[in-house]
């Protein structure tokens, strides 16, 4: 387990997972606007990875749609907190720059009324799934990072194009789209080995709540859009709150 950095959330933070956005969806483009501008009012919103349908490298800003989300992150007026997913594993200082603050590779420890909470993408915890974990090796290498970010203009659009293609993208997910696989064993143990009595993940797309060993807890967020428990959100007291990120009086 890596020294995990640890974010401070303040009452009214928010925590949601799994947008997919694409840029090539100008639909997409103003969705996000939407919703940063109903989170407004959060100190910090943390987005737990796959906020990209596909995202590669720096030259993914030059790609249709991107120039609209960056600016809507630069916009923002809290923090925004970014850990990549699966999707978006490939971005780099060309999001940091909107973000004004690093990319948090790994996760983080996050302070909730005094507790200590652990946040991942979720990817990480499909343990049984040897392909996957090679792929995950893989596009976390340096060898890939080099090969995507010095790619020509041209190849990084086909590849987009390709990726695009594969991927039957809508916000509005099926619950049967979720990718599952993840390990409460190896949750269980990544808790206890990062000292915290809560973990919370995406990735697979449905909600779940998953009672571990002496009394820690695991939770999965349903992704953006796609049930009634999308977003965590940091009560007054600095209690965890599940409910949908968008409410209807909006
Ligand atoms: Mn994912």
């Amino acid at each position: 387990m890596p020294n995990l950095p640890v974010v401070e959330l303040p009452p009214g933070s928010v925590v949601i997972a799994d947008l997919h956005l694409d840029g090539e969806l100008p639909v997409h483009g103003q969705l996000f606007e939407e919703l940063l501008d109903h989170l407004a009012d959060a100190p910090v919103l943390v987005i737990l990875g796959d906020l990209f349908e596909y995202w590669l490298g720096p030259k993914q800003a030059q790609l249709p749609g991107a120039q609209r989300f960056l600016a809507a992150i630069r916009a923002f007026p809290g923090r925004l907190v970014f850990v990549p997913g699966n999707r978006d594993v490939l971005c780099g200082r060309e999001l940091e720059a909107s973000l004004g603050s690093p990319i948090l590779m790994d996760g983080f420890v996050g302070m909730l009324g005094g507790e200590r909470w652990l946040f991942l993408h979720g990817d990480e915890l499909c343990i049984a799934d040897t392909a996957y974990l090679r792929l995950r090796r893989a596009l976390r290498s340096r060898t890939m990072r080099f090969l995507v970010y010095n790619l020509p203009g041209f190849v990084t659009r086909g590849l987009a194009k390709r990726l695009r293609r594969h991927s039957s993208h809508s916000v509005q997910y099926k619950k049967t789209d979720g990718e599952t696989g993840q390990d409460p064993g190896f949750a269980d143990t990544l808790m206890s080995a990062a000292s915290c009595v809560r973990l919370v993940v995406g990735h697979a797309h449905t909600f779940r709540e998953t009672e571990l060993s002496k009394g820690k807890k695991w939770y999965v967020l349903d992704a953006f859009r796609a049930g009634p428990k999308d977003a965590l959100r940091v009560g007054p007291e600095g209690g965890a709150e599940w409910g949908p990120c968008l409410t209807p009086t909006k």
